[in-house]
């Protein structure tokens, strides 16, 4: 087992306690209708921070789900205000420039997937450096995408680490009607590479398994599946009330396993960890996440911004598109109705 340093351990509790605080912050801030829906990170943290921390951030891509962003520091505080401008519907939220190498969030389930796989093969052909990490959710496996890319991926034999966090819900399904196989890990059989399920409530579990996937990646030995088990601790979204759905007794249960308690508890007791550390912590959390949401609305509005990165350059029908929505924006600004 390859067991990350105290430092290590250290450093990745400042980062999910700090993404569970800005989640937290978000979550009020949408309440007081200064952002849009968003959905909370309670309870995926170790399962995030785990795998990211095994990463190096300047050869490693990490293609996210939704609920990821917050948690992604090791790849720059920068990531705060692309999830900033993301949720104050700025055109520009759909783009996380370089040298960053994380994909914009996504909402369409799974459609992130054959993403990675053609990304990490063409970090192949191109013979780059690295390894891919897609995060999706137990639901997103039902989707198409999921079993395509799959395929194709252990096939090519591509370096990527596919990581289904499964939080048991995907809204208000649970996982006994999203599938009806043994587990979410075992569906790497089909593909023909190695499936494995770790608690992902045990960070260190985590990092062992997603170095042991990276570690085979750039041995050129291709694929991994990894299913992390946890449990959404909080709604699935702001625009969901899951006390009509989730089993009170469940839900206490899982709080017993909450990720940040057990960490924190295994790193006071080492005497890395204290009320004042984890106070100034969330303090310097909620001074980023309030500096990213200052920085996102003042960021000048350029609409057509959102077309920007489809093409290296925008096809005929696209430039059609950019140019149409121009000069509609420019007589409605005539009408005085956007400034
Ligand atoms: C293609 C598609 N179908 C349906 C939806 C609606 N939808 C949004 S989130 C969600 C649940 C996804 O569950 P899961 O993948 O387990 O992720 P979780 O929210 O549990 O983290 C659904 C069905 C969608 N966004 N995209
Ligand atoms: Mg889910």
């Amino acid at each position: 087992m390859t067991r990350p340093s105290d430092e290590q351990r250290r450093q990745m509790l400042v980062d999910m306690v700090s993404a569970r605080t800005q989640s937290r912050r978000m979550w009020n801030l949408q309440r007081q209708g200064q952002i849009g829906t968003m959905a909370p990170i309670d309870g995926h943290e170790a399962a995030i921070v785990g795998a990211v921390h095994t990463l190096d951030p300047s050869c490693d891509w990490v293609l996210p789900q939704y609920r990821e962003p917050v948690a992604l520091y090791r790849y720059g505080p920068e990531i705060l205000e692309h999830v900033m401008l993301y949720n104050i519907g700025h055109p520009s939220g759909g783009h996380i420039p370089a040298p960053i190498r994380v994909l914009p969030h996504q909402i369409s389930l799974a459609t992130q997937i054959p993403h990675a796989v053609g990304l990490a093969w063409g970090l192949t052909l191109q013979d780059d450096p690295g390894v891919v990490l897609v995060f999706f959710g137990d639901g997103s496996s039902s989707e198409g995408d999921f079993y395509e890319a799959g395929n194709l991926a252990g096939v090519l034999g591509a370096p990527v680490i596919f990581l289904c966090v499964n939080n048991q819900w995907a809204i208000s399904t649970p996982t006994h009607l999203q599938t009806a196989a043994e587990s979410f890990a075992a569906k790497a059989a089909a593909f023909g590479f190695p499936g494995v399920q770790v608690d992902g409530n045990d960070v260190d579990a985590v990092f062992d398994a997603v170095h042991t996937a990276r570690e085979r990646a750039l041995a050129g030995q291709g694929p991994t599946l990894i299913e992390a088990t946890v449990y959404r601790l909080g709604p699935h979204t702001t625009a969901d009330d899951p006390t009509r759905y989730v089993p009170v007794e469940d839900l206490e249960a899982a709080r017993q396993r909450d990720p940040i308690a057990r960490l924190r508890a295994e790193l006071e007791a080492s005497g890395l960890w204290d009320d004042a550390v984890h106070a100034d912590v969330e303090a310097a959390a909620i001074a980023d996440i309030d500096a990213a949401f200052e920085k996102a609305k003042s960021t000048p509005l350029e609409p057509d911004a959102m077309l920007d990165h489809c093409y290296s350059q925008d096809t005929q029908r696209l430039a059609r598109q950019r140019a149409g929505m121009l000069s509609g924006l420019e007589d409605q600004d005539a009408g005085g109705r956007i400034s």
